[in-house]
């Protein structure tokens, strides 16, 4: 790993979702920057975006947009990440990627700062941030790898539509207006897959979270699998996943089945919870308390409620997981990640 001496920092997909995020992270979280450079496609080239109450004009993201740029942090999709993120590190600059482009690239540690932080010194100029669904899950499962072990995970989740950029909440915005008007709602977004075919996703729930990958999953699930296993280093925790949309603007919700390797206590389990990195216990079901995303729109951290023994397996449990998929699960992990190299 190379050292970070000065501190300037590039945007790619300043404009979008999970861009304009990390300008506000960037701000909020007083990241020491001593320059900053928003790029887009050339269609956002010259608007002009605030960040310290200054203006920055947006440039085209180009490979020679990458000299004197010493950490880039990347969210334009994977095509772009793969055309741009070796430019940036040519060109000296360590990359930290949202696409799914690298993540299970052997050279490119895939980091969750709560879980694996010390992967982070394995880099090669490039670091990978993990799939939104799977860096909450792994947030929460921390605690109980640590303490127990864990066999096996089952989740289904409720995943916002922002996972897909702008286009889509405009679409649950605009679908939304039009069935209220009693009028026939615009297909265009919903699900983002391999064929022209699209549901409506207001008033509705669509199975299906990214293109179809292999053995009849899809690749979002596929992605929860794998990037699991590199995230807590070990091939031997079995997840499967059933990835699914709702008409939700931000916030993942995630239905978790875990079977620990080790005997457990519900009063143990949730004093981890309680005390985990980056986690807040919201669990008392009989005062009507539990995660919702509304109320965790805007916050960094993984929220975990509905904790209950399993009734048939004695060393199972199950919870209910959600977080800000553009926060935790994108932005703010990439800053946190830029953070650790700081450090
Ligand atoms: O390719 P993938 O992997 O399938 O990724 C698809 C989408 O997923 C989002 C992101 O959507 C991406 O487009 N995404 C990526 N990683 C994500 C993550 N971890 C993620 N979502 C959640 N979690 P997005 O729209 O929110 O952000 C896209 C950003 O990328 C910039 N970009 C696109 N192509 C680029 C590029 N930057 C450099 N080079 C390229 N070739 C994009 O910039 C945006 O910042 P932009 O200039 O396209 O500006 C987006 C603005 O313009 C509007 N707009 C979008 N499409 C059009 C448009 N306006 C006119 N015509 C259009 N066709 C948008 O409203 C936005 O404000
Ligand atoms: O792999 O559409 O990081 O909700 C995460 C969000 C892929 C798309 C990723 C979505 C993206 C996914």
């Amino acid at each position: 790993m190379m050292e970070i001496k000065q501190c300037r920092v590039a945007i790619v997909g300043a404009t979008g979702a999970v861009g304009q995020e990390m300008l506000k992270d960037l701000e909020k979280r007083d990241f020491p920057l001593t320059e900053l450079r928003l790029l887009a496609s050339k269609r956002s080239a010259g608007k002009k975006i605030l960040f310290r109450g200054a203006e920055i004009e947006v440039e085209e993201a180009t490979p020679d947009a990458f000299s004197n740029v010493d950490i880039a942090l990347f969210s334009a999709g994977g095509e772009t990440s793969k055309r741009l993120a070796p430019e940036a590190v040519k060109r000296g600059a360590v990359v930290i990627d949202n696409s799914s482009a690298y993540r299970m690239d052997p050279d490119v540690p895939l980091v969750v700062p709560e879980v694996n932080p010390e992967a982070v010194k394995q880099h090669k100029g490039i670091i990978a941030n993990p799939n939104c669904s799977t860096i909450q899950m792994t947030v929460a499962l921390k605690p109980l790898v640590d303490r127990y072990g864990v066999e096996r995970v089952i989740v289904s989740t409720y995943q916002a539509v922002s996972g897909s950029g702008w286009k889509a909440v405009e679409e649950l915005r605009s679908q939304s207006q039009s069935v209220l008007q009693g009028e026939e709602p615009t297909l265009e977004v919903m699900p983002v897959g391999k064929l022209d075919q699209h549901y409506q996703i207001a008033f509705n729930v669509i199975p299906q979270c990214d293109v179809l990958a292999e053995d009849e999953y899809t690749f979002e699930e596929i992605k929860m699998v794998r990037e699991t296993k590199k995230i807590f280093a070990d091939d031997s925790i079995g997840v499967t996943a059933t990835c699914v949309r709702v008409p939700v603007e931000r916030g993942h919700s995630e239905s978790i089945y875990v079977e620990l390797k080790d005997d457990y206590e519900l009063d143990e389990v949730r004093r981890l919870l309680k005390d985990g990195a980056g986690v807040i216990l919201d669990d008392e079901l009989g005062a009507q308390r539990y995660p919702m995303p509304l109320a965790t729109t805007g916050r960094p951290e993984v929220f975990v409620g509905r904790l209950r023994k399993d009734l048939h397996h004695p060393r199972a449990l199950n919870m209910w997981v959600v977080s800000d998929n553009l926060l935790k699960g994108a932005a703010t992990n990439t800053v946190q990640i830029a953070e650790l190299l700081l450090r």
